[in-house]
C-alpha cells in the first residue's frame, strides 16, 4: 500500500506540500491540471512543473485525479474521437514524467452531487451532507447552490466547471437518449479506443465509483455496485482498465459491502479511497470521521480485506470533516488539512497492526 494525499496545486489550495510533507507516511501527491477543460491536453512543460514542485518534497506524482472525459465521449457523439485522440496524447504525456495511474470518472453532467457542504456533525465539525429529498428532480436548485459557493469562495471544484454549468439545460438536453446501456456502450467505446496506449505506456485506468451510487436527475448512473463493476472489467477486461473503488461513494448505498469488492477485484483496484459514511433512516447520509464506529462503511473489514491481499497499489484518505476553524472561505469542502491526516494515522495505525500481526504468525 502506498499512502497518498490529493493536493489541488499552487495557488489553487491553502494546504502546501510542506503541510503535506509533516504527515507520516505519505509518498505521493494525488494532483490535476485543475485549470484544463475536459477533452484539452495536458502539456509537458505543464506536466513538469508540477512534478518539480513535488519533487523538492520527495513526493512522486505517480497518481492524477482526475483527467476529465468530454461529454460528447459520453454521449457518444461523432466528434468523440477528436477528443479520445487528445486524450491519448494526455496519457502519454502523463507517462513521460512516471504517471502510473489515471482516476477517472464517467458520471454524466454532475460529478459528486451533496445539498449541504458545511453541515454540522455535532461535536462542533462539519462535513459534507447528502439530504435524499432535495436531489430528486430539481437539478437547478442543487447545482445554484453549489455554484453560488464556489462564486462567493472564488472557487472551482473538479468537474463542475463553470463554463460546463452555464449550458446545464443545453446539456441535459444533449443527454437525452443516452440511457443506461448508450452509456455502457460508450464508456466500452472510449475504454477499447485508449487500452493500446495505456498497454503501451503502461498506465492503468482507473473508474471512480458514481457518487451518489444511483441515478440522479433522471441521469444514468453506472458504477453503483458489485454486479455494475463485475460487468464494467468484464466488459473490457484488460489489465490497464482497473478502479478507483471509493469506500464513500459506494457505501452511500447501505447495501454495499465495500469489503467483500475488495477481496473480489484487488488485482484490478489501483487506486483505493478510503472514506466512511454515516446513514440516517431517511436516506440521508453524512461524511464522517475515518474511524470504524463514527460511520457505517466497516473500515476495518475493507482494511483488513487490502491487507490480506497484500494489496500494493495507491491509497488516500478521502473526503474528511472540516476541523478546528476549517470552514466555507478557509477550506476546499471536504479537503481540509485535518482531518485527513487524523485519517491516515488511523489507517496508517491499523495496517501497521496488521503488518505486526502477520508477522508474529509467521
Ligand atoms: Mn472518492
Amino acid at each position: 500500500m502506498q499512502m497518498t494525499f490529493r493536493w489541488y496545486g499552487d495557488g489553487n489550495d491553502k494546504i502546501t506540500l510542506s503541510d503535506i510533507k509533516q504527515i507520516p507516511g505519505v509518498t505521493g501527491i494525488v494532483w490535476a491540471l485543475h485549470d484544463k477543460m475536459p477533452g484539452e491536453v495536458w502539456h509537458e512543460e505543464e506536466i513538469a512543473k508540477v512534478q518539480s514542485q513535488c519533487a523538492e518534497y520527495g513526493f512522486n506524482i505517480d497518481v492524477v485525479e482526475s483527467v476529465n472525459v468530454h461529454d460528447d465521449i459520453k454521449i457518444g457523439l461523432p466528434s468523440r474521437d477528436k477528443y479520445i485522440e487528445n486524450y491519448k496524447t494526455t496519457i502519454k504525456n502523463l507517462a513521460k514524467f512516471g504517471v502510473k495511474v489515471i482516476c477517472y470518472n464517467f458520471m454524466p453532467i454532475f460529478d459528486w452531487t451533496r445539498s449541504n457542504l458545511f453541515r454540522p456533525v455535532g461535536d462542533g465539525s462539519t462535513a459534507l451532507f447528502y439530504e435524499k429529498g432535495m436531489i430528486q428532480e430539481d437539478y437547478k436548485a442543487m447545482a445554484k447552490y453549489i455554484l453560488d459557493f464556489t462564486e462567493k469562495y472564488n472557487m472551482s471544484f473538479p468537474g463542475w466547471e463553470p463554463e460546463r454549468m452555464a449550458k446545464l439545460d443545453e446539456l441535459f438536453k444533449a443527454y437525452e437518449g443516452v440511457d443506461h446501456e448508450k452509456l455502457w456502450a460508450n464508456l466500452k467505446y472510449f475504454l477499447e479506443a485508449i487500452m493500446p496506449t495505456c498497454e503501451e505506456t503502461g498506465i492503468k485506468m482507473a473508474i471512480h465509483m458514481d457518487d451518489p451510487p444511483w441515478d440522479i436527475f433522471g441521469l444514468p448512473r453506472l458504477l453503483v455496485d458489485e454486479p455494475s463493476i463485475d460487468r464494467f472489467l468484464k466488459m473490457v477486461d484488460h489489465p490497464c482498465n482497473c478502479l478507483t473503488l471509493c469506500s464513500g461513494s459506494l457505501n452511500a448505498n447501505p447495501d454495499n459491502n465495500v469489503a467483500e469488492i475488495v477481496r473480489k477485484h484487488c488485482d484490478r483496484i489501483a487506486f483505493a479511497h478510503i472514506r466512511n459514511v454515516k446513514h440516517f433512516p431517511n436516506g440521508d447520509f453524512s461524511e464522517a470521521s475515518h474511524r470504524d464506529c463514527d460511520g457505517d462503511t466497516r473500515i476495518l473489514d475493507i482494511l483488513k480485506a487490502y491487507h490480506d491481499n497484500n494489496y500494493q497499489g495507491y491509497i488516500r484518505p478521502d473526503h474528511g470533516r472540516h476541523l478546528w476553524g476549517e470552514k466555507a472561505g478557509t477550506v476546499r469542502p471536504g479537503y481540509g488539512l485535518y482531518d485527513r491526516a487524523l485519517g491516515i494515522m488511523y489507517m496508517l495505525g491499523v495496517w501497521d497492526m496488521l503488518d505486526k500481526l502477520k508477522g508474529d504468525n509467521k
